[in-house]
């Protein structure tokens, strides 16, 4: 081999059913199963190039060189598909993020998702997407399910082997999201410390476990009857009650901002106004998603719109799972790159 080339796309996804706390930090194993709905609206497009003439990784993200933290954490986790392909050539990996970074709109979990495929189509390994989705998980946790498309269930399993994302349905039957983008500025406490901090020092974390495997029981049964209220109340609660423990933390934090509050706030009277089923989640950040019916996504964004400038308010569809890019898609992806960027 001289050269191996594999290019990829990969949704993010938002979780209903949130993964909060790992037990094992280094293997990326989660203290709870969690469960997602993949968004069509953000991804990220990934090129790997392994080549015998290179002297060292490097990483490129929208563009611009990246430091050499970042790199390390490429490097760290190409290193992981030793395991199946013996020693490997340095890389050049390209990405552009066709989501706003750091907002609490999980890129992480598209870019590791989109890698951890580009290396798999490059090197042509042959195994299951289950397979793969447990090294994406080594990348960032929420990435394990970006492989997947509609609603995602990552299991907490028993070991590194069988932590693993499957697709639960297709949520074809008029589900969608809206992300009130308050905030997008980068957020101030990294998901990862966060969680571990809130771990180590909630009171409450016990009881977080053990309702999120109700919650996700629950949820997977709402599914499968395509019952939409039940689904966006099991959401709403569970992605409350992941805050709580932030709250009940020692030294206490939060990811709400003061905008945060007024969206919540926006949402809850909005849906009274109109009487329309829409029930908010929120992740490590301070934007607001809210999970709705994809008929009621016009009427829900007017009324949104008297709150919050209308181009704060991003539409979703469910996503697809992650797929592989030819050179010709590639290149049409960094022409739109481009063209958004540039307003
Ligand atoms: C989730 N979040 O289930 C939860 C809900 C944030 C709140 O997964 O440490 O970037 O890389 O595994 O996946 C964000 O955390 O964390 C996240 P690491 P990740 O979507």
């Amino acid at each position: 081999m001289t050269q191996a080339v594999g290019i990829a796309r990969a949704h993010t996804n938002i979780a209903l059913i949130k993964y909060w706390g790992k037990r094992d930090k280094d293997l990326f194993l989660p203290m709870n199963s969690s469960l997602s709905l993949t968004l069509e609206a953000f991804y990220t497009d990934t090129k790997v190039v392994f080549d015998e003439e290179l002297t060292a990784d490097s990483f490129f993200l929208n563009g611009i060189e990246q430091s050499k933290t970042e790199i390390k954490k490429i490097s760290r986790f190409l290193d992981l598909f030793c395991e199946y392909t013996g020693e490997r050539p340095f890389a050049r990996v390209e990405s552009f993020n066709f989501v706003p970074t750091a907002a609490g709109l999980a890129s992480s979990a598209s870019a590791f998702a989109a890698l951890a495929l580009a290396v798999a189509d490059a090197l042509k390994l042959d195994m299951t997407r289950q397979e793969l989705s447990t090294l994406a998980r080594q990348g960032s946790g929420s990435s394990t399910r970006s492989l997947f498309g509609g609603f995602v269930e990552w299991s907490m399993g028993t070991s590194s082997g069988d932590s693993m994302a499957h697709p639960v349905d297709d949520a074809d039957w008029d589900v969608g999201m809206l992300v009130l983008a308050v905030d997008t500025q980068e957020k101030k406490i990294a998901s990862r410390v966060g969680m571990e901090h809130t771990v180590q020092t909630s009171p409450f974390y016990p009881a977080w476990i053990e309702t999120a495997k109700e919650d996700l029981k629950a949820i997977k049964a709402a599914i499968a009857t395509k019952d939409f209220e039940a689904v966006g109340q099991i959401t709403e609660h569970n992605g409350m009650k992941m805050h709580a423990t932030t709250l009940s933390a020692n030294p206490p934090f939060t990811y709400w901002t003061a905008d945060s509050l007024l969206a919540q706030e926006a949402v809850r009277r909005v849906r009274e106004e109109l009487q329309v089923p829409a029930y908010m989640t929120m992740d490590a950040g301070p934007n607001v998603k809210v999970l709705c019916r994809v008929s009621d996504m016009k009427i829900l964004i007017e009324a949104l719109s008297a709150y919050f400038p209308s181009e704060k308010i991003i539409a979703s569809l469910p996503g697809p799972a992650a797929y592989v890019l030819s050179e010709e898609d590639w290149e049409q992806s960094k022409i739109h790159f481009a063209k958004g960027s540039q307003g």
